[in-house]
């Protein structure tokens, strides 16, 4: 699971970085500070099964009953308009995203640095223009693709009469292009019964278009809320576009001041708790007001959000939690709720045995629904906050 945080330079995708991953890169207010991809380690969040158990647990994965689950975030190097055609470090942008199953377009909603990523006041330049490019950026990569592999698989698809669906799928493997969003794609634009031969360019550019859509699916993290004299133009945006507020500069200070044990924060909470026994300067006082200003407006720093919604709501994935020892609710080692696992909404538990372990799964008998105490098959569909036990006549390794 990797998302990728994209956007023109300067509009704070190395710090909403940092402020996910914790991970201490270069933040600069100029061009190109992130040179090389970064990759970290963020987290969603979900109740954890301990809940619904009611019961307590050592997990440092569980803070009081929420569960942060593990996934991969790429912060790459900032794009400018003309990247398909190598502009800026164009080219390798555009490669770094090839991993990522979701975008998060970090776009500032102040409108204060401009298209370049030079810093201007506060509201002089238009938020709309920024995800016009980057999303022609995305569309007219894709076509140079297909436009640049058009005619040998077209022809490939006439000679070898392989079908359109599985010639395509294979050939855009590389982009993370599946079989169900080739077919998905066809079928919307009732391309599935025309030969690829026959195609004008016209059914190419949409073709490229909606498959771009469907295998990037991006977020617009409106970042520099915290500037905004009010969010109307976030609203504007939401009518046709997912979108969350946010301020990532915020979620920096408040993980950098529970780092320090200045405060209790769990991310994602519109609030935090001063910890009376830490002696604070007068700055770092002035600077924790600030941050209950910006959350009292915002909510809350937006980051978390950003991160679940791509993850629950735009990826549709959901948490499983696989155990051993269905009374103890543990692994062999004793740790209680010891995993969470992050799986299609449509994954069976055949499906979690193979996240697990290869020869589980190949020794996959039966599974038990830990919470309903019901056994249940390979082909059983798992459902959010699910918590199983796989019974295997293999063990792993
Ligand atoms: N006011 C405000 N400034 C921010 C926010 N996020 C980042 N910045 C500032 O914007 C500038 C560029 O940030 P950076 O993360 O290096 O941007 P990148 O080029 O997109 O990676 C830095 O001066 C940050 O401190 C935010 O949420 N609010
Ligand atoms: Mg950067």
């Amino acid at each position: 699971m990797q998302i990728g945080l994209l956007g023109k330079a300067n509009v704070g995708k190395s710090t909403f970085f940092s402020a996910a991953t914790e991970t201490p890169v270069q933040i600069g207010n100029f061009p190109f500070t992130t040179i090389k991809p970064n990759i970290g380690v963020a987290y969603v969040n979900t109740t954890c099964a301990c809940k619904h158990f009611r019961i307590e647990h050592n997990n440092p994965l569980c803070i009081s009953g929420i569960r942060f689950v593990p996934i991969k975030l790429i912060d790459v190097a900032g794009l400018v308009p003309g990247a398909h055609e190598g502009k800026g470090l164009g080219n390798q942008f555009l490669d770094d995203a090839r991993q990522a199953e979701a975008l998060i377009h970090v776009v500032d909603i102040s409108g204060s640095t401009d298209i370049q990523g030079q810093q201007i006041s506060v509201g002089a330049h238009d938020p709309n223009e920024d995800i016009k490019f980057v999303e022609e950026e995305f569309d007219l990569w894709f076509k140079q693709i297909l436009e640049r592999e058009w005619q040998k698989l077209s022809s490939e698809i006439d000679k070898k009469s392989t079908k359109p669906v599985d010639a395509i799928t294979e050939r855009f493997s590389g982009l993370g292009v599946k079989t169900h969003h080739v077919h998905h794609v066809l079928q919307n634009l009732n391309l599935l019964n025309k030969k690829p031969k026959e195609w004008n360019s016209s059914d190419l550019v949409k073709f490229a278009q909606m498959l771009r859509k469907n295998t990037k699916p991006m977020l617009i993290a409106a970042n520099k809320a915290d500037l905004c004299e009010d969010l109307g133009i976030s609203d504007e945006i939401h009518k046709n576009r997912d979108i969350v507020n946010c301020s990532a500069e915020t979620e920096l200070v408040l993980k950098k001041a529970a780092k320090a044990n200045m405060i209790d924060y769990i991310p994602g909470n519109e609030k935090f708790v001063l910890n009376k026994n830490m002696n604070m300067s007068s700055a770092q006082k002035e600077a924790l007001k600030l941050v209950e200003n910006v959350l009292s407006k915002l909510n809350s720093t937006g980051i978390q959000t950003a991160l679940n919604y791509t993850v629950f709501r735009t990826l549709k994935m959901i948490v499983v939690f696989p155990v051993e020892d269905e009374t103890k609710l543990s692994n062999k080692d004793g740790g209680v709720l010891p995993d969470a696992k992050l799986l299609p909404d449509n994954a069976t538990a055949k499906n979690l045995a193979e996240v697990i372990h290869q020869d589980i799964a190949k020794g996959f008998l039966f599974a038990v629904d830990v919470k309903t105490k019901q056994r249940i098959g390979a082909d059983h569909q798992l459902k959010h906050g699910d918590v199983i036990k796989i019974v295997s006549s293999l063990s792993r390794g």
